[in-house]
């Protein structure tokens, strides 16, 4: 094991960085004081616009409303893709690397553009148009790139939703964002396993009747069904279409795309985003976090199904030029070497990842890090969950071999791009905490009723000022938006983060406060859980709690009271963990269910999950006040039964 310690910017890091200390201080107090003219400077700088925007920035949190760059209008698979080509043509774009390791691609912007045009052309053929809602369920192959790219380029609003999700789950969003096409794949390819894309879609579309086209890639040349009315091969109409297609010209504030993510209440939300700030955010950080430099080979792991895939494997990298490293496989497979040897076979300079994979990784041993070289690494990452010291470390010494900074990097779906984080060349390292706040971004501690904390504390995270990639509102429910984000503590965007203030200023995330669970870097909603489990005729009543898990983070566990005429069997808990992965995903099965005669409640009939959590994680000594139990003894009964590990 590594000493945890803190690490100062080292000297061959900052001589090659964008952004020094002294920098970062200036311009981020540039951005608080005068965010209109820092941010009117970096659109100009980042962005290419058709026309000029009129007003950088409004906006009134107890609306839940924001305004960036209104009356600007871009297109921004014309950034992406379009303006590089007068010089950078024959560039690589993206090199996709396949499940197989014998498997890869490179990709040219002009390519890029070509594939891009042809499927736009192939969407308005069917029909599609500007503000038109297209699914795309599409495994990691570059045609998920170039879907997206093409809703983009049309103004279309593309919703992705993860590979790994069920038929269920995918019907429930493109009901809820009426999409009317869908982009999808014979089969994704995983682990050298195949996942079953178009028959999900099949099955998910039996109850989706608006949904007139599905445009299917080829990648495994599975057995699929075949609807002749509804369904066409990417490649036949693809090869069939033009390669031109102009970039429709999109108002900043018009919506990009559409993004599931789950919530403590109900059915997931559609987190929308808008086109300016939202493209703005992504690349700039891109750049500034990653000290992304011409020709760098830039690799984040994410899948495109959530937010830090469509900003940093496609979004931002692709506006600031970059080569974007799209991976279809597992860090395991064909073994844990996977991902270094990736690094090495295309030089890798910038890799970025989440702390379940480097905790998985690191559980195997370092021989399958130290026996690959690695010496193209200069930056690395992390994302979507804390990450614990050990785990920092590890990644620090034995894959970065102390050479790399790396940048813990803070934000969420709604917040669009990265909100707290390290600069490679400005910032002095602390493991495990995502230090400051990137430029224009105004966190805040409060106290449970709101009051703003000052100095080193500890309270939930809230951010005060609007920034360009925020949230817009939720699909079709603009009130939920307002609930959910502007209405715990009235004026402020609540993260439904706690966090830690040191006498730096250095921020640490301390993980959720609500009902939402981070289970290996994914969010999920218990009430989702629950909700699937109670739709079972086994079941009568259930409550779903996390607990601390070595890998993932954070696991999942299910007490589960049986309809009174149900016996328990070992048979029944797996197919309950059966039946929640048909309902939801994988990502969602219970690690524990536990049978409970009955929930400790309040005299109210309120589940006190406080109790159920602290059960779960295996700390019966601390349960805290119990005296609000209606029934006391409940609780000696779910102790007793306590799940075996
Ligand atoms: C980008 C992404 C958001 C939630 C967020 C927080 C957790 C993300 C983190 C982190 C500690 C970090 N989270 N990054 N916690 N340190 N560096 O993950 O978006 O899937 O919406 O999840 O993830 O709890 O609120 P999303």
């Amino acid at each position: 094991m590594f000493e945890i310690e803190n690490h100062p910017v080292k000297d061959a890091i900052k001589q090659r960085a964008h952004i020094n200390d002294a920098q970062y201080k200036e311009m981020y107090q540039q951005s608080i004081e005068q965010p209109d003219t820092f941010w009117g400077n970096m659109a100009s700088e980042f962005l290419e616009w058709f026309t000029p925007w009129e007003k950088v920035s409004e906006f009134d949190f107890n609306k839940g409303e924001a305004t960036w760059f209104k009356g600007g209008k871009l297109n921004v698979s014309h950034n992406c893709i379009d303006r590089h080509l007068a010089t950078k043509a024959n560039d690589t774009a993206i090199i996709w690397e396949g499940d197989n390791p014998d498997e890869d691609l490179t990709i040219t912007y002009q390519q890029l553009h070509d594939k891009v045009c042809r499927l736009a052309n192939v969407l308005k053929a069917r029909g599609v148009k500007k503000g038109d809602r297209v699914c795309i369920y599409m495994p990691m192959i570059p045609e998920a790139a170039y879907a997206m790219l093409a809703c983009a380029r049309i103004g279309a609003v593309h919703s992705v939703v993860f590979g790994g999700f069920s038929p269920e789950s995918l019907k429930d969003r493109i009901l809820d964002s009426d999409c009317q096409a869908v982009i999808t794949a014979d089969e994704g390819l995983r682990g050298g396993k195949a996942v079953p894309l178009k028959v999900n879609t099949d099955t998910a579309l039996a109850s989706c009747p608006n949904v007139h086209t599905v445009v299917v890639v080829k990648r495994t040349g599975g057995e699929i069904a075949w609807n002749d009315s509804r369904d066409i091969w990417y490649h036949e109409q693809t090869d069939a279409a033009s390669n031109q297609c102009p970039a429709e010209p999109m108002d900043a504030e018009d919506p990009l795309f559409i993004l599931y993510t789950s919530g403590s209440t109900g059915k997931p939300k559609g987190v929308l985003h808008t086109t300016g700030g939202y493209l703005l955010q992504s690349a700039m950080t891109h750049k500034y976090i990653f000290d992304y430099h011409p020709g760098d080979v830039y690799w984040c792991t994410a899948d495109v199904g959530w937010i830090t895939g469509h900003s940093y494997i496609v979004y931002g990298p692709l506006c600031n030029a970059a080569i974007t490293l799209m991976f279809e496989g597992v860090p395991t497979y064909p073994d844990a070497s996977r991902c270094w040897q990736v690094i090495d076979k295309h030089q890798v300079n910038v890799f970025y990842t989440a702390p379940t994979a480097i905790r998985a990784l690191m559980a195997q041993g370092d021989d399958y890090v130290t026996r690959t070289d690695r010496s193209s690494l200069k930056i690395l990452g992390t994302v979507g969950e804390p990450i614990n010291p050990e785990a920092w470390e590890w990644y620090y010494h034995v894959v970065g071999e102390t050479r790399c900074p790396i940048m813990d990097t803070w934000w969420q779906t709604e917040t669009g791009a990265v909100m707290i984080t390290p600069l490679p060349g400005a910032t002095n390292l602390k493991p495990g905490s995502a230090t400051r706040p990137f430029f224009g971004v105004q966190p805040a501690l409060v106290d449970p009723e709101g009051q703003i904390l000052e100095g080193a504390t500890e309270g939930n995270l809230v951010i005060t000022a609007s920034w360009p990639s925020q949230i817009r509102s939720v699909y079709g429910d603009h009130e939920r938006c307002i609930q959910t984000y502007y209405s715990t503590y009235p004026g402020y965007y609540f993260t439904g983060d706690g966090a830690r203030r040191d006498e730096d200023g250095y921020y640490w995330i301390t993980g959720r406060v609500d009902d939402v669970l981070n289970v290996s870097g994914h969010r999920m909603g218990t009430a989702e859980i629950e909700s699937a489990l109670v739709l079972h005729d086994a079941v009568a009543e259930a409550a779903v709690v996390g607990f601390p898990h070595d890998i993932k983070g954070q696991g999942i566990y299910a007490y589960i009271t049986p309809m009174h005429d149900v016996e328990p069997s070992p048979e029944l808990e797996k197919e309950l963990r059966e039946f929640v992965t048909k309902e939801i995903g994988a990502i969602a099965k219970p690690d524990f269910i536990q049978w409970a005669v009955g929930l400790p409640k309040t005299r109210s009939g309120k589940i006190m999950r406080r109790i159920l959590r602290k059960i779960a994680s295996d700390e019966i000594d601390s349960l805290g006040d119990t005296s609000t139990l209606a029934d006391p003894s409940v609780v000696d009964n779910l102790i007793d039964n306590r799940a075996k590990r």
